[in-house]
């Protein structure tokens, strides 16, 4: 059995920047990966145009000058290739691969109790020691499988879009369906399209999707990016979600009926979330105000999509912007005027099963080579539960949050000491690698601090506990809120409907976490 200070799961932007401080710091750690190589998200999304919708350079690293200075991104949103190099660079860079288990699934994870030492084992049967685990496991890393009826009889090929083959999946000429309507969906749709014989798309929900607006650096961007790795983090650093769009300052109905078209035409045309983030300050606190983008939104989809029922199909009418994650698309409307695409919606005509050669759905069989499921994930708690941790007692993790997520900071569960859990559950809702960058240093100052007190052990107070989670509700009572979403844990059946993420913004959690520090770790029992 190898032996560590730290064990850390999970080699995507959390892990990877976790290792690398703590290796910094001199501790003994490894670094296990379920994938067969770095990346998390980036590594498994390979699917076609699978892309970043935060601005690529305020998505990768920005705490080292001279990492910055040694990449070049090419586009404004990275696409998953040039990210998962972006990730091997990082890995060659700071001389981290004889670190990492790449492959390594990990099983299960208990606490013992005598030893306050955690033992882990992997899916196939390698056994590690570590006096901490750190999870870095991902928000969106557990797909979810529909259970739709006859999967096996289906004689051509399935795939998850959030585990697409490493060698890819032929498309060219193949008929092709896809089912599901969310950020992957809404990627995925446009380039099968462009490549495929035909395209069914099985939408169960329509999604608000406004256009990302990407594109190649310029030579004249590439020099003010260059320069403006501080500023950029600056920028990021002032702002609600960890973006570089500056927060709204106005309220929908402070503005006259043209400024609003403007506003809205502006944001439309920017690149990026501004049209969640730039919006107007009570976009998803107030109905009325929300309902007015959404009837600019409709007016866009009803001028781009000619034919006017598709159009109406394509128009949500359960939920408003931002009451779901909004997909960024890129001429996604565009694609359901091609003649080789077809849109069904199930509400109308829901799917009964895969027959052999395609689906079933009430409206008759269609035939497929290809499906693909844009079906989501079981998100932010699902790349937890399905490890069987046990801490204190052999208790489980799945069960202690059977009710929804019970933590402090989102960094620790009660009855799991020396598990700190790293862009998990109530963490900050918003530039996921800025927002668990921000978590990293505080674990990294944490456990060095634990190493200088000689503590070998760590437990978040009950009383804590109950007031971070009694927070993070709170703090989301007022949002407007779809009847389903991965972040309320509605999109998978029978999970407990439960805010998962704090959403009181990036700039709040840091004071929080600073103020924690500062008080000798307040909250944090260690002994
Ligand atoms: P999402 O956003 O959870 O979308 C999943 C899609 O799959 C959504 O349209 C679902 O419809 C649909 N779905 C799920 N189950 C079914 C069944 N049983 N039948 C038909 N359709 C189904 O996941 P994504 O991967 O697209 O995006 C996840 C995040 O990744 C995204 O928010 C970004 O942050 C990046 P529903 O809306 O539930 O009716």
């Amino acid at each position: 059995m190898d032996s560590y200070d730290v064990l850390v799961i999970g080699g995507g932007f959390t892990g990877i920047h976790q290792l690398l401080r703590l290796r910094q710091a001199g501790f003994s750690v490894r670094l296990l990966e379920a994938g067969g190589g770095v990346g998390g998200t980036w590594y498994w999304n390979r699917y076609p145009e699978a892309r970043s919708d935060s601005e690529i350079y305020t998505y990768g690293y920005l705490f080292d000058p001279e990492l910055w200075d040694s990449w070049q991104w090419s586009e404004h949103f990275g696409g998953q290739p040039e990210i998962e190099a972006y990730f091997n660079h990082v890995v060659e860079r700071y001389s981290l691969a004889d670190h990492i288990d790449v492959n390594a699934r990990v099983a299960n994870a208990t606490f013992d109790e005598a030893a306050n030492r955690w033992q882990v084992t992997t899916t196939d049967g390698r056994e590690y020691s570590a006096w901490l685990v750190v999870t870095a496991v991902g928000i969106l890393s557990a797909p979810y499988d529909p259970p739709i009826p006859g999967r096996e009889s289906f004689r051509g090929e399935i795939h998850h879009t959030g585990q697409w083959p490493t060698d890819g999946v032929p498309l060219a000429g193949k008929r092709v369906a896809v089912i599901g309507t969310g950020a992957s969906g809404v990627q995925i749709i446009p380039p099968i399209a462009r490549e495929a014989a035909s395209l069914t798309v099985y939408q169960r929900t329509a999604n608000w999707v406004a256009p990302l607006n990407n594109g190649p650096i310029t030579e004249d961007e590439q020099t003010w990016i260059r320069s403006g790795r501080t500023g950029l983090q600056a920028m990021c650093d002032r702002t609600f979600g960890g973006f570089m769009h500056p927060d709204p300052t106005k309220a929908t109905f402070d503005d006259s009926d043209d400024e609003r078209r403007a506003h809205y035409d502006a944001v439309w045309d920017t690149r990026g979330l501004t049209k969640l983030f730039s919006n107007y300050t009570d976009l998803v606190f107030d109905k009325a105000a929300n309902t007015e983008f959404c009837t600019y939104i409709a007016g866009r989809i009803r001028a781009i999509v000619t034919d006017p029922a598709t159009a109406e199909m394509l128009i949500p009418r359960d939920h408003g912007y931002g009451e779901k994650r909004p997909p960024m698309g890129s001429g996604y409307y565009e694609t359901f005027n091609l003649p080789t695409v077809d849109l069904i919606d199930l509400r109308a005509t829901p799917i009964i099963e895969f027959t052999e050669r395609g689906l079933l759905t009430a409206e008759g069989e269609r035939e497929f080579d290809v499906i693909v499921l844009a079906t989501g994930f079981d998100a932010v708690t699902g790349s937890l539960t399905r490890m069987d941790i046990r801490g204190l007692g052999g208790q489980s993790l799945a069960r202690l949050w059977d009710d929804g997520p019970l933590t402090y900071l989102g960094l620790q569960a009660p009855g799991f000491p020396n598990l700190i859990i790293a862009g998990g559950p109530h963490s900050t809702y918003g530039n996921v690698p800025r927002s668990t960058g921000d978590q990293v240093e505080f674990i990294t100052d944490l456990i060095a601090h634990m190493r200088e007190r000689g503590a070998k052990r760590i437990d978040p107070d009950d009383d804590a506990v109950k007031a971070w989670t009694d927070a993070v509700y709170e703090g989301a009572a007022p949002v407007l809120t779809a009847e389903t979403a991965w972040y309320i844990g509605s999109n998978i059946p029978g999970k407990a409907k439960k805010f998962l993420l704090y959403i009181g913004g990036l700039v709040e959690y840091r004071r929080r976490i600073a103020e924690v520090k500062e008080n000798d770790y307040q909250g944090f029992v260690l002994s």
